[in-house]
Protein backbone atom coordinates (compact mmCIF):
# COMPACT_ATOMS: atom_id res chain seq x y z
CA UNK A 1 0.00 0.00 0.00
CA UNK A 2 2.18 2.53 1.13
CA UNK A 3 4.86 1.89 -1.81
CA UNK A 4 1.85 2.32 -4.21
CA UNK A 5 2.09 6.07 -2.21
CA UNK A 6 5.37 6.75 -3.05
CA UNK A 7 5.72 5.74 -6.62
CA UNK A 8 2.28 8.11 -7.76
CA UNK A 9 3.94 10.71 -6.03
CA UNK A 10 7.52 10.68 -7.40
CA UNK A 11 6.01 12.10 -10.75
CA UNK A 12 4.47 14.74 -8.90
CA UNK A 13 7.77 15.84 -6.94
CA UNK A 14 10.05 15.63 -9.94
CA UNK A 15 7.97 17.96 -12.18
CA UNK A 16 7.68 20.17 -8.82
CA UNK A 17 11.62 19.78 -8.93
CA UNK A 18 11.35 20.32 -12.39
CA UNK A 19 9.85 23.50 -12.32
CA UNK A 20 11.09 25.20 -9.17
CA UNK A 21 14.67 24.82 -11.45
CA UNK A 22 13.33 26.25 -14.07
CA UNK A 23 12.38 28.96 -12.14
CA UNK A 24 15.94 29.83 -10.83
CA UNK A 25 17.30 29.47 -13.96
CA UNK A 26 14.88 31.84 -15.66
CA UNK A 27 15.85 34.57 -12.32
CA UNK A 28 19.31 34.43 -13.14
CA UNK A 29 18.18 35.86 -16.85
CA UNK A 30 18.31 39.52 -16.90
CA UNK A 31 17.95 42.27 -19.11
CA UNK A 32 20.11 42.49 -21.93
CA UNK A 33 20.03 46.16 -21.01
CA UNK A 34 21.14 45.64 -17.44
CA UNK A 35 23.80 48.11 -16.10
CA UNK A 36 26.99 45.81 -16.29
CA UNK A 37 25.86 43.80 -19.98
CA UNK A 38 28.52 43.37 -21.84
CA UNK A 39 25.83 43.37 -24.74
CA UNK A 40 24.57 46.77 -24.60
CA UNK A 41 27.83 48.30 -25.96
CA UNK A 42 27.67 51.86 -25.76
CA UNK A 43 31.38 52.77 -26.92
CA UNK A 44 33.44 51.83 -30.08
CA UNK A 45 35.79 49.32 -28.59
CA UNK A 46 33.01 47.39 -26.68
CA UNK A 47 30.98 47.50 -30.17
CA UNK A 48 34.02 45.80 -31.87
CA UNK A 49 34.38 43.41 -29.19
CA UNK A 50 30.50 43.09 -29.27
CA UNK A 51 30.50 42.31 -32.76
CA UNK A 52 33.32 40.06 -32.98
CA UNK A 53 31.30 37.58 -30.09
CA UNK A 54 28.40 37.94 -32.27
CA UNK A 55 29.93 36.68 -35.10
CA UNK A 56 31.20 33.57 -33.32
CA UNK A 57 27.78 33.08 -31.68
CA UNK A 58 26.11 32.95 -35.18
CA UNK A 59 28.91 30.64 -36.57
CA UNK A 60 28.39 28.50 -33.45
CA UNK A 61 24.77 28.56 -34.40
CA UNK A 62 25.42 27.47 -38.09
CA UNK A 63 27.30 24.56 -36.55
CA UNK A 64 25.10 23.25 -34.26
CA UNK A 65 22.49 23.65 -36.85
CA UNK A 66 24.87 21.47 -39.69
CA UNK A 67 26.18 18.97 -37.64
CA UNK A 68 22.66 18.36 -35.79
CA UNK A 69 20.96 18.52 -38.42
CA UNK A 70 23.19 15.99 -39.96
CA UNK A 71 23.16 13.96 -37.54
CA UNK A 72 19.57 14.26 -37.29
CA UNK A 73 18.73 13.19 -40.96
CA UNK A 74 21.44 10.23 -40.62
CA UNK A 75 19.48 8.57 -37.86
CA UNK A 76 15.88 8.96 -39.65
CA UNK A 77 17.59 7.84 -43.25
CA UNK A 78 19.15 4.76 -42.09
CA UNK A 79 17.00 4.11 -39.54
CA UNK A 80 16.32 -0.13 -39.37
CA UNK A 81 12.72 -0.60 -40.79
CA UNK A 82 12.23 -4.04 -39.56
CA UNK A 83 13.63 -6.28 -36.93
CA UNK A 84 15.16 -8.13 -39.48
CA UNK A 85 16.71 -5.28 -41.01
CA UNK A 86 18.11 -4.44 -37.22
CA UNK A 87 19.84 -7.76 -37.27
CA UNK A 88 21.93 -7.40 -39.93
CA UNK A 89 25.20 -5.77 -39.69
CA UNK A 90 25.72 -2.74 -42.40
CA UNK A 91 28.55 -2.98 -44.76
CA UNK A 92 31.62 -1.77 -43.19
CA UNK A 93 33.61 0.80 -44.60
CA UNK A 94 36.91 3.51 -43.97
CA UNK A 95 36.05 7.09 -43.98
CA UNK A 96 35.61 9.10 -47.06
CA UNK A 97 38.79 11.14 -47.67
CA UNK A 98 36.80 13.58 -49.80
CA UNK A 99 34.35 14.34 -47.31
CA UNK A 100 37.13 14.90 -44.57
CA UNK A 101 39.03 17.26 -46.68
CA UNK A 102 36.02 18.97 -47.14
CA UNK A 103 35.26 19.09 -43.95
CA UNK A 104 39.27 20.11 -42.62
CA UNK A 105 38.79 22.85 -45.90
CA UNK A 106 35.51 24.32 -44.30
CA UNK A 107 36.75 24.27 -40.34
CA UNK A 108 39.88 26.51 -41.47
CA UNK A 109 37.84 28.65 -43.65
CA UNK A 110 35.79 29.51 -40.35
CA UNK A 111 38.17 29.62 -38.40
CA UNK A 112 40.10 32.90 -40.59
CA UNK A 113 36.49 34.10 -40.69
CA UNK A 114 36.69 34.28 -37.05
CA UNK A 115 40.64 35.17 -36.54
CA UNK A 116 40.25 38.20 -38.82
CA UNK A 117 38.17 40.15 -37.13
CA UNK A 118 39.59 38.95 -33.33
CA UNK A 119 42.99 40.11 -34.72
CA UNK A 120 41.87 43.66 -35.97
CA UNK A 121 39.87 44.02 -32.26
CA UNK A 122 42.83 42.96 -30.47
CA UNK A 123 44.80 46.03 -32.61
CA UNK A 124 42.23 48.04 -32.12
CA UNK A 125 42.33 47.59 -28.20
CA UNK A 126 45.51 47.99 -27.94
CA UNK A 127 46.14 51.13 -29.96
CA UNK A 128 44.46 54.51 -29.74
CA UNK A 129 44.18 55.40 -33.40
CA UNK A 130 46.65 57.54 -35.14
CA UNK A 131 45.22 60.64 -35.58
CA UNK A 132 47.05 61.39 -39.01
CA UNK A 133 46.02 58.09 -39.71
CA UNK A 134 42.46 59.25 -41.74
CA UNK A 135 42.14 56.02 -43.68
CA UNK A 136 41.18 54.56 -40.17
CA UNK A 137 39.71 57.09 -38.58
CA UNK A 138 37.03 57.60 -41.47
CA UNK A 139 36.57 53.52 -41.36
CA UNK A 140 36.27 53.88 -37.36
CA UNK A 141 33.43 57.12 -37.85
CA UNK A 142 35.97 59.39 -35.71
CA UNK A 143 36.40 62.73 -35.73
CA UNK A 144 40.47 63.74 -35.59
CA UNK A 145 40.19 65.95 -32.60
CA UNK A 146 38.35 63.12 -30.80
CA UNK A 147 42.08 61.52 -31.07
CA UNK A 148 44.12 64.48 -30.89
CA UNK A 149 42.16 65.91 -27.21
CA UNK A 150 42.16 62.24 -25.82
CA UNK A 151 42.45 62.41 -21.88
CA UNK A 152 44.76 59.72 -20.12
CA UNK A 153 43.54 58.39 -17.07
CA UNK A 154 45.71 56.59 -14.98
CA UNK A 155 43.97 53.71 -12.98
CA UNK A 156 45.16 52.14 -9.88
CA UNK A 157 43.76 49.04 -8.29
CA UNK A 158 43.81 48.66 -4.60
CA UNK A 159 42.29 46.29 -2.09
CA UNK A 160 39.10 47.20 -2.78
CA UNK A 161 38.44 50.34 -4.48
CA UNK A 162 40.24 52.37 -7.73
CA UNK A 163 42.44 55.01 -7.93
CA UNK A 164 41.86 57.89 -11.05
CA UNK A 165 45.11 59.84 -11.82
CA UNK A 166 44.26 62.17 -14.34
CA UNK A 167 48.44 63.60 -15.26
CA UNK A 168 47.07 66.19 -17.30
CA UNK A 169 45.35 68.06 -14.93
CA UNK A 170 46.97 66.97 -11.89
CA UNK A 171 44.23 65.78 -10.22
CA UNK A 172 43.36 62.71 -8.35
CA UNK A 173 39.76 61.13 -7.42
CA UNK A 174 38.72 57.55 -6.67
CA UNK A 175 36.22 55.24 -7.72
CA UNK A 176 34.16 57.63 -9.97
CA UNK A 177 36.11 58.25 -13.70
CA UNK A 178 34.74 61.36 -14.96
CA UNK A 179 35.21 61.46 -18.26
CA UNK A 180 34.24 63.55 -21.78
CA UNK A 181 31.43 61.54 -23.75
CA UNK A 182 33.50 62.99 -27.23
CA UNK A 183 36.76 62.29 -26.68
CA UNK A 184 38.55 59.01 -26.74
CA UNK A 185 40.25 57.87 -23.04
CA UNK A 186 43.30 55.93 -22.88
CA UNK A 187 43.29 53.95 -19.70
CA UNK A 188 46.97 52.94 -18.17
CA UNK A 189 46.68 50.01 -15.39
CA UNK A 190 48.33 49.23 -12.47
CA UNK A 191 48.26 47.42 -9.19
CA UNK A 192 49.31 48.43 -5.99
CA UNK A 193 48.91 44.79 -4.21
CA UNK A 194 47.25 41.97 -6.03
CA UNK A 195 46.12 41.05 -9.46
CA UNK A 196 43.35 42.89 -10.06
CA UNK A 197 40.93 43.55 -13.33
CA UNK A 198 39.15 46.47 -14.60
CA UNK A 199 35.98 45.86 -16.49
CA UNK A 200 33.75 48.50 -18.23
CA UNK A 201 31.29 46.38 -19.92
CA UNK A 202 29.47 49.07 -21.86
CA UNK A 203 32.26 51.17 -23.22
CA UNK A 204 35.54 48.98 -23.07
CA UNK A 205 35.79 45.88 -21.84
CA UNK A 206 38.15 43.91 -19.59
CA UNK A 207 41.80 44.23 -18.33
CA UNK A 208 43.82 42.90 -15.99
CA UNK A 209 45.64 45.33 -13.65
CA UNK A 210 49.38 43.24 -12.67
CA UNK A 211 52.28 43.90 -10.28
CA UNK A 212 55.10 45.38 -11.64
CA UNK A 213 53.58 46.09 -15.02
CA UNK A 214 51.56 48.73 -16.61
CA UNK A 215 48.28 47.21 -19.16
CA UNK A 216 46.90 49.17 -21.39
CA UNK A 217 43.17 50.20 -22.90
CA UNK A 218 41.44 52.80 -24.15
CA UNK A 219 37.68 53.53 -24.72
CA UNK A 220 35.60 55.93 -26.70
CA UNK A 221 31.99 56.57 -26.37
CA UNK A 222 29.14 56.57 -28.30
CA UNK A 223 27.34 59.92 -27.65
CA UNK A 224 24.36 58.98 -29.81
CA UNK A 225 23.37 55.75 -28.12
CA UNK A 226 23.96 57.89 -24.83
CA UNK A 227 21.13 60.15 -25.80
CA UNK A 228 19.05 57.30 -27.50
CA UNK A 229 16.09 56.62 -25.44
CA UNK A 230 13.32 53.38 -25.36
CA UNK A 231 9.79 54.52 -25.42
CA UNK A 232 7.45 52.50 -23.97
CA UNK A 233 6.56 50.76 -27.51
CA UNK A 234 10.17 50.36 -28.10
CA UNK A 235 10.71 53.08 -30.17
CA UNK A 236 14.02 54.86 -30.12
CA UNK A 237 14.15 58.79 -29.07
CA UNK A 238 16.36 61.38 -28.93
CA UNK A 239 16.74 62.12 -25.21
CA UNK A 240 18.09 65.85 -24.55
CA UNK A 241 21.55 66.41 -22.91
CA UNK A 242 20.75 67.16 -19.17
CA UNK A 243 18.72 64.12 -18.94
CA UNK A 244 20.94 62.12 -21.12
CA UNK A 245 24.65 63.54 -19.38
CA UNK A 246 23.50 65.53 -15.87
CA UNK A 247 26.54 67.52 -14.89
CA UNK A 248 28.41 66.16 -12.09
CA UNK A 249 30.57 69.16 -11.26
CA UNK A 250 26.99 70.65 -9.87
CA UNK A 251 25.67 67.47 -8.18
CA UNK A 252 22.93 67.66 -11.16
CA UNK A 253 24.25 63.62 -11.92
CA UNK A 254 24.06 62.94 -8.66
CA UNK A 255 20.46 64.22 -8.24
CA UNK A 256 19.13 62.49 -11.46
CA UNK A 257 20.75 59.22 -10.14
CA UNK A 258 19.60 59.27 -6.81
CA UNK A 259 15.85 60.30 -8.07
CA UNK A 260 15.92 56.60 -10.05
CA UNK A 261 14.39 53.76 -8.12
CA UNK A 262 16.33 51.48 -5.66
CA UNK A 263 19.74 51.29 -5.92
CA UNK A 264 20.09 47.90 -6.27
CA UNK A 265 17.75 48.67 -9.31
CA UNK A 266 19.32 51.03 -11.41
CA UNK A 267 18.45 49.64 -14.51
CA UNK A 268 16.86 52.47 -15.72
CA UNK A 269 20.59 54.12 -15.49
CA UNK A 270 20.92 57.93 -16.34
CA UNK A 271 22.33 57.41 -19.80
CA UNK A 272 25.68 58.94 -19.11
CA UNK A 273 26.19 56.93 -16.28
CA UNK A 274 28.61 53.15 -16.63
CA UNK A 275 28.68 50.73 -14.01
CA UNK A 276 32.31 49.12 -13.62
CA UNK A 277 33.75 45.89 -11.64
CA UNK A 278 36.63 44.71 -10.62
CA UNK A 279 36.70 41.54 -12.56
CA UNK A 280 39.60 39.76 -10.93
CA UNK A 281 39.23 38.18 -7.21
CA UNK A 282 41.45 39.81 -5.25
CA UNK A 283 40.35 39.21 -1.92
CA UNK A 284 37.02 38.92 0.97
CA UNK A 285 35.58 42.25 -0.85
CA UNK A 286 36.17 41.63 -4.26
CA UNK A 287 32.70 41.36 -4.89
CA UNK A 288 32.22 45.28 -3.39
CA UNK A 289 34.87 46.46 -5.78
CA UNK A 290 33.18 48.29 -7.96
CA UNK A 291 33.36 51.96 -10.01
CA UNK A 292 31.47 54.12 -11.84
CA UNK A 293 32.38 55.72 -15.32
CA UNK A 294 30.34 58.73 -15.85
CA UNK A 295 30.21 60.94 -19.29
CA UNK A 296 30.05 64.73 -19.67
CA UNK A 297 29.70 67.28 -22.32
CA UNK A 298 33.08 68.77 -23.11
CA UNK A 299 32.19 71.73 -21.28
CA UNK A 300 30.94 69.91 -17.82
CA UNK A 301 33.87 67.95 -18.08
CA UNK A 302 36.14 71.16 -18.12
CA UNK A 303 33.99 72.71 -15.59
CA UNK A 304 34.38 69.32 -13.19
CA UNK A 305 38.25 69.73 -14.06
CA UNK A 306 38.45 73.47 -12.68
CA UNK A 307 36.62 72.66 -9.82
CA UNK A 308 39.10 69.52 -8.91
CA UNK A 309 41.97 71.46 -9.93
CA UNK A 310 41.16 74.59 -7.37
CA UNK A 311 40.60 72.29 -4.57
CA UNK A 312 43.00 70.20 -4.78
CA UNK A 313 45.44 72.96 -5.88
CA UNK A 314 48.15 73.83 -2.58
CA UNK A 315 48.34 77.72 -3.75
CA UNK A 316 44.29 78.32 -3.50
CA UNK A 317 43.49 76.60 0.09
CA UNK A 318 42.85 79.53 2.71
CA UNK A 319 45.77 80.76 4.56
CA UNK A 320 45.84 82.06 8.54
CA UNK A 321 44.84 85.81 8.94
CA UNK A 322 47.37 87.48 9.18
CA UNK A 323 47.34 91.49 10.85
CA UNK A 324 49.73 92.80 8.38
CA UNK A 325 47.50 92.11 5.13
CA UNK A 326 44.49 94.27 3.05
CA UNK A 327 42.05 91.59 2.30
CA UNK A 328 39.69 91.87 -0.82
CA UNK A 329 35.97 91.21 -1.07
CA UNK A 330 35.84 87.58 -1.87
CA UNK A 331 38.79 86.54 0.31
CA UNK A 332 39.17 83.38 2.46
CA UNK A 333 41.10 83.30 5.83
CA UNK A 334 41.11 80.58 8.79
CA UNK A 335 40.65 82.38 12.21
CA UNK A 336 40.23 81.07 15.55
CA UNK A 337 36.59 80.94 16.49
CA UNK A 338 35.98 79.77 20.50
CA UNK A 339 32.38 79.46 20.02
CA UNK A 340 33.45 76.11 18.30
CA UNK A 341 35.49 75.36 20.93
CA UNK A 342 38.93 75.66 22.31
CA UNK A 343 42.00 75.72 19.83
CA UNK A 344 39.13 75.88 17.02
CA UNK A 345 39.49 77.55 13.93
CA UNK A 346 37.15 77.84 11.10
CA UNK A 347 36.76 79.69 7.30
CA UNK A 348 36.06 83.00 7.10
CA UNK A 349 35.58 85.01 3.79
CA UNK A 350 35.62 88.79 3.35
CA UNK A 351 32.12 90.37 2.71
CA UNK A 352 33.79 93.44 1.60
CA UNK A 353 37.46 94.54 1.27
CA UNK A 354 39.34 94.63 4.68
CA UNK A 355 42.22 96.52 5.78
CA UNK A 356 44.81 95.69 8.39
CA UNK A 357 43.96 94.22 11.42
CA UNK A 358 40.26 93.81 10.80
CA UNK A 359 39.69 90.31 11.84
CA UNK A 360 36.30 88.66 12.25
CA UNK A 361 36.85 89.21 15.75
CA UNK A 362 37.35 93.07 15.70
CA UNK A 363 35.24 93.53 12.75
CA UNK A 364 32.53 90.56 12.59
CA UNK A 365 30.53 92.42 9.91
CA UNK A 366 33.12 92.50 7.37
CA UNK A 367 33.43 88.92 7.65
CA UNK A 368 31.32 85.69 6.90
CA UNK A 369 30.93 82.12 7.91
CA UNK A 370 31.99 79.80 4.54
CA UNK A 371 30.66 76.78 6.42
CA UNK A 372 28.46 75.75 8.90
CA UNK A 373 29.33 75.06 12.34
CA UNK A 374 29.28 71.44 12.02
CA UNK A 375 31.18 71.49 8.84
CA UNK A 376 33.94 72.62 10.82
CA UNK A 377 33.54 70.30 13.54
CA UNK A 378 33.83 67.37 10.99
CA UNK A 379 36.51 68.79 9.37
CA UNK A 380 38.54 68.95 12.56
CA UNK A 381 37.29 65.98 13.91
CA UNK A 382 38.62 64.63 10.16
CA UNK A 383 42.43 64.87 11.64
CA UNK A 384 41.55 64.58 15.64
CA UNK A 385 40.13 61.48 14.20
CA UNK A 386 43.25 60.42 12.07
CA UNK A 387 41.54 59.77 9.15
CA UNK A 388 44.08 61.97 7.34
CA UNK A 389 46.62 58.97 7.88
CA UNK A 390 44.75 56.67 5.29
CA UNK A 391 42.79 59.73 3.38
CA UNK A 392 43.37 63.04 1.50
CA UNK A 393 41.25 66.01 0.82
CA UNK A 394 41.83 69.18 -1.00
CA UNK A 395 45.53 67.37 -2.46
CA UNK A 396 46.16 64.89 -4.66
CA UNK A 397 47.39 62.15 -2.04
CA UNK A 398 48.89 59.76 -4.40
CA UNK A 399 49.96 56.77 -2.34
CA UNK A 400 47.04 57.49 0.52
CA UNK A 401 45.96 54.44 1.67
CA UNK A 402 42.32 55.28 1.46
CA UNK A 403 40.16 56.65 -1.60
CA UNK A 404 40.73 60.58 -2.12
CA UNK A 405 37.93 62.43 -0.79
CA UNK A 406 38.10 65.65 -2.62
CA UNK A 407 34.61 67.09 -3.61
CA UNK A 408 33.34 63.41 -2.13
CA UNK A 409 29.69 65.92 -1.87
CA UNK A 410 29.69 65.44 -5.94
CA UNK A 411 29.95 61.52 -5.93
CA UNK A 412 27.46 59.83 -6.63
CA UNK A 413 28.70 56.36 -4.72
CA UNK A 414 30.20 55.06 -1.97
CA UNK A 415 32.92 52.39 -0.79
CA UNK A 416 33.63 51.83 -4.11
CA UNK A 417 30.28 52.12 -6.15
CA UNK A 418 28.31 49.94 -3.56
CA UNK A 419 26.37 51.81 -2.16
CA UNK A 420 24.61 55.05 -2.47
CA UNK A 421 26.51 58.20 -1.25
CA UNK A 422 23.86 59.59 0.69
CA UNK A 423 23.41 60.37 4.27
CA UNK A 424 22.00 57.68 5.31
CA UNK A 425 24.88 55.15 4.10
CA UNK A 426 27.29 57.48 5.20
CA UNK A 427 26.28 57.28 8.42
CA UNK A 428 26.22 53.41 8.54
CA UNK A 429 29.81 53.30 6.95
CA UNK A 430 31.15 55.73 9.35
CA UNK A 431 29.62 53.75 12.59
CA UNK A 432 30.95 50.32 11.15
CA UNK A 433 32.56 49.93 7.65
CA UNK A 434 33.09 46.21 8.22
CA UNK A 435 29.16 45.38 8.59
CA UNK A 436 28.87 47.09 5.18
CA UNK A 437 31.39 45.90 3.33
CA UNK A 438 33.23 43.16 4.60
CA UNK A 439 37.37 42.97 4.81
CA UNK A 440 37.57 46.09 3.89
CA UNK A 441 40.96 47.96 4.44
CA UNK A 442 39.80 50.99 6.18
CA UNK A 443 38.35 48.86 9.40
CA UNK A 444 40.77 46.22 8.65
CA UNK A 445 43.79 48.22 7.64
CA UNK A 446 47.39 47.51 8.76
CA UNK A 447 47.76 49.04 12.37
CA UNK A 448 43.60 49.79 12.94
CA UNK A 449 42.33 47.87 15.95
CA UNK A 450 39.86 48.48 18.82
CA UNK A 451 41.59 51.01 20.36
CA UNK A 452 42.04 53.58 16.82
CA UNK A 453 39.39 56.00 16.92
CA UNK A 454 37.20 55.40 13.49
CA UNK A 455 36.16 52.20 15.07
CA UNK A 456 34.89 54.11 18.08
CA UNK A 457 32.34 55.49 16.35
CA UNK A 458 29.58 52.76 16.39
CA UNK A 459 27.35 54.97 19.33
CA UNK A 460 28.67 58.29 18.87
CA UNK A 461 26.02 59.89 17.02
CA UNK A 462 27.37 63.61 17.37
CA UNK A 463 30.76 62.85 15.59
CA UNK A 464 29.26 60.53 12.79
CA UNK A 465 26.71 63.20 12.35
CA UNK A 466 29.16 65.89 11.89
CA UNK A 467 31.68 64.21 9.97
CA UNK A 468 28.69 63.00 7.76
CA UNK A 469 28.03 67.03 7.12
CA UNK A 470 31.38 67.34 6.57
CA UNK A 471 32.15 65.07 3.87
CA UNK A 472 28.58 65.33 2.03
CA UNK A 473 29.33 69.17 2.30
CA UNK A 474 32.92 68.90 -0.25
CA UNK A 475 31.06 70.47 -3.50
C1 LIG B 1 43.64 52.66 7.81
C2 LIG B 1 43.34 53.67 6.85
C3 LIG B 1 42.02 54.41 6.99
C4 LIG B 1 41.60 55.22 8.02
C5 LIG B 1 42.32 55.56 9.31
C6 LIG B 1 40.32 55.73 7.61
N1 LIG B 1 39.98 55.23 6.39
FE1 LIG B 1 38.32 55.66 5.34
N2 LIG B 1 38.84 54.32 3.95
C7 LIG B 1 40.00 53.57 3.93
C8 LIG B 1 39.96 52.63 2.86
C9 LIG B 1 41.04 51.62 2.51
C10 LIG B 1 38.74 52.83 2.20
C11 LIG B 1 38.20 52.07 1.01
C12 LIG B 1 37.31 50.99 1.52
C13 LIG B 1 36.72 50.18 0.42
O1 LIG B 1 35.84 50.71 -0.29
O2 LIG B 1 37.13 49.03 0.27
C14 LIG B 1 38.06 53.90 2.91
C15 LIG B 1 36.83 54.42 2.53
C16 LIG B 1 36.26 55.53 3.11
C17 LIG B 1 35.12 56.22 2.58
C18 LIG B 1 34.39 55.88 1.30
C19 LIG B 1 35.18 56.46 0.16
C20 LIG B 1 34.70 56.14 -1.20
O3 LIG B 1 35.38 56.52 -2.15
O4 LIG B 1 33.68 55.51 -1.39
C21 LIG B 1 34.86 57.25 3.43
C22 LIG B 1 33.77 58.29 3.31
C23 LIG B 1 35.82 57.19 4.50
N3 LIG B 1 36.67 56.14 4.26
C24 LIG B 1 35.87 58.05 5.58
C25 LIG B 1 36.75 57.91 6.63
C26 LIG B 1 36.67 58.67 7.85
C27 LIG B 1 35.65 59.75 8.15
C28 LIG B 1 37.69 58.25 8.64
C29 LIG B 1 38.03 58.70 10.05
C30 LIG B 1 37.02 58.45 11.04
C31 LIG B 1 38.42 57.22 7.92
N4 LIG B 1 37.81 57.05 6.71
C32 LIG B 1 39.54 56.58 8.38
C33 LIG B 1 41.05 53.70 4.80
C34 LIG B 1 40.99 54.42 6.00
CU1 LIG C 1 38.85 42.22 -7.29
Amino acid sequence: MTKQIHLSKFPQRFTVFIYGFLLILLGSCSRIDHKQSALDPKGLVSQNQYDVFMLSVWITIFLFCAVGGCLLFVLWRFRAKSKEEAMEVPEQMHGNSKIETTLILASAIILVILAVPTLQGVVLMNRVPDPNDQATLDKLELDRSQIEDAITVNVTGKRFFWVFEYPQYGIVTANELVFPASKAVRVNLRTEDVIHSFWLPKLAGKMDLMPGQENFMWFIADEKKIRTGIDKDGNPYEVDIPTAMPSVFDGKMRQAIFAKQAFTDEFEAVGGLFYGQCAEYCGNSHAYMSFRALAQTDKDFDEWVLKFRNAQNPNLQPSAYSSQNNYDKGDVVTFSDKKLGDDMSRDFRAVQAVTKGQNPETKPDAWEKVHSDDFEKGKALFSSLQCVQCHAINRTGLGAKGPNLTLFGLRTSLAAGWMRNDETSLDKWLRNSNDIKFGNLMWNGEGIDDRHPLRQLEDDDEKVSQLVTYLLDLK
